[in-house]
């Protein structure tokens, strides 16, 4: 009985250090603010399905220009914004350069001087490994203001791909990537547990509209 007693009790002892080291686990998950994981300063690399003609003043509408920590949608100001070449169904894409990352929320900004009509019919999809993980489809932008907010049911990925359904130009002029570096990603047993804790931090901070 002595023995039966003493093993529920070390039964015990270990649930609750179980216990302990889940919650706190999901302290410091539910503490780490979610970073730009797309920004070119954090080692990511962005490309495109095609690049548009060099502008007057040298610039080129390369993939990186929306990676560049710049929101500005003016074309024709102090322009960072990617341009493809009119085409069937133009894709642009970031490789995150943390890796797999627990990704939160997506923010789009589109260009702002005009034409920011191209950006409907448009898909967002978060991969790992070359796999989709999450996607949203057939996506119109709806709203006046210059950024579009995507919450995601924190998924693990290495690549986030905007891409048209139809033929035309595809601009951007910034893509954010929200979420947490690898390096805060504990183990998988635990990763449903630190989804809520993101979960909570990610609407706090959601700012915007999302397309519908
Ligand atoms: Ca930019």
């Amino acid at each position: 009985m002595e023995n039966t007693k003493h093993h529920f009790q070390a039964l015990k002892t270990l649930a609750c250090a179980a216990a302990t080291a889940a919650l706190a686990l999901f302290a410091v998950a539910a503490q780490a603010a979610p970073v730009n994981l797309a920004l070119a300063s954090n080692g990511s690399e962005a490309t495109q399905s095609s690049t548009y003609n060099t502008r007057h003043d040298g610039m080129v509408p390369n993939a990186g220009q929306a990676i560049d920590g710049n929101t500005d949608g003016d074309w024709y100001g102090v322009s960072t914004i990617t341009h493809t070449q009119l085409e069937s169904q133009p894709w642009w894409q970031v490789s995150l350069g943390a890796g797999a990352a627990l990704i939160k929320e997506i923010d789009i900004w589109n260009r702002t001087d005009c034409c920011s009509n191209r950006l409907n019919d448009f898909n967002v999809t978060v991969l790992r490994g070359g796999n989709v993980v999450w996607q949203s489809l057939n996506n119109s932008w709806l709203s006046a203001l210059p950024e579009a907010i995507f919450d995601i049911p924190s998924v693990i990925g290495d690549t986030v791909r905007i891409s048209l359904n139809r033929t035309d130009y595809l601009s951007l002029a910034e893509v954010q990537v929200w979420g947490t570096t690898a390096s805060a990603v504990p183990e998988p047993g635990s990763l449903a547990l630190v989804g809520l804790g993101l979960g909570a931090v990610g609407l706090s901070r959601r700012r915007g509209n999302r397309p519908a």
